[in-house]
């Protein structure tokens, strides 16, 4: 039978089988051999009770992120809040970096629009629909586009990432209408949410698989090269060709399709700039190591 590990507990593991939970062992040689078995895996076990059995083997990994622990996630639902925490755009764009070499799907969710004064949701929606991305604004507060976003998590295996404190606890449970997560207070002092949540687990509520974890705050992008880095902004792509060198790094180069693009407004300035601001995060990261 095959089926998917929804909760892992000391030495046991919650297999989801046709909207049943059978508690599971890893067993025998199987044991010896696996690493590691992650919220996520997609495993097959054989039945030894009514509700129990031994995982026998995994299937493999489309991606998996490591802290914390989760194994074929199908999207990221990356938060940021207009306020308190002000957005944090590098966090954003270091994530979808993320998502695409990582195979996840990055969904934008801008929360908090109940404290949007500026129309900043609407700035942050333009730049990123644009590219191709899918954006939602929201208010868990005030129910606001909440229905829309429920569309896009339904039947995908979902991870909330954002900065403590942009409401990632507060919308899981306005999705799942319950109270199936602690939400943080924030701290005046720091506006910034109290870490809260502890363990991964899916939660389970109608046809919505949500792995909450203790929070995505911070992204390693250090196996990237910055020699890749464009590729991951992919409204550059567009405009590559017109660049004179192949290898050209669109930062100081003269001819440089990029920097053309940015100045006729068909690449935002801020996205490009933040590209500048990683790249050279990249390069000294190297620099460190060699
Ligand atoms: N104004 C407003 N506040 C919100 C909204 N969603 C969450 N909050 C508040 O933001 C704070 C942090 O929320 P929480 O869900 O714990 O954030 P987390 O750290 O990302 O899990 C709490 O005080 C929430 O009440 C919203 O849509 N509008
Ligand atoms: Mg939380
Ligand atoms: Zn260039």
């Amino acid at each position: 039978m095959q089926g998917k590990i929804y909760k892992i507990l000391s030495n046991f593991y919650y297999v989801k089988v046709n909207n049943e939970i059978i508690e599971c062992k890893a067993k025998g040689k199987f044991k010896k051999d696996l690493v590691d078995l992650y919220v996520g895996d997609n495993v097959i076990i054989e039945k030894i009770d009514n509700n129990k059995g031994n995982i026998i083997e995994v299937l493999p990994r489309k991606n998996s992120l490591k802290r914390p622990s989760v194994a074929n996630v199908d999207k990221l639902i990356i938060l940021l809040s207009i306020k308190a925490p002000a957005p944090d755009y590098i966090l954003l764009d270091k994530q979808i970096i993320y998502c695409l070499k990582n195979n996840i799907i990055p969904i934008i969710c801008i929360t908090k629009i109940d404290k949007d004064k500026n129309n900043e949701a609407e700035k942050i929606r333009e730049i990123y629909s644009k590219i191709g991305y899918r954006v939602y604004c929201i208010s868990s507060k005030e129910n606001i586009g909440i229905e829309e976003l429920k569309q896009e998590l339904h039947d995908y295996l979902c991870v909330f990432a954002g900065n403590s404190g942009v409401g990632k606890s507060t919308l899981v449970n306005t999705i799942c209408n319950n109270n199936v997560m602690a939400e943080g207070n924030i701290s005046k002092k720091t506006s910034r949410g109290k870490h809260t949540t502890r363990h991964v687990e899916i939660i389970q509520n109608q046809n919505y698989m949500i792995a909450d974890t203790p929070g995505f705050s911070l992204f390693e992008i250090n196996d990237i090269q910055k020699e890749e880095l464009a590729i991951y902004f992919e409204e550059f792509k567009a405009y590559t060709q017109r660049c004179e060198f192949r290898d050209c790094t669109h930062i100081k180069e003269e001819k440089c399709g990029v920097k053309q693009a940015v100045n006729n407004n068909d690449i935002s300035q801020e996205r490009y700039n933040r590209y500048v601001t990683i790249y050279n995060e990249i390069s000294k990261n190297n620099c460190d190591f060699k």
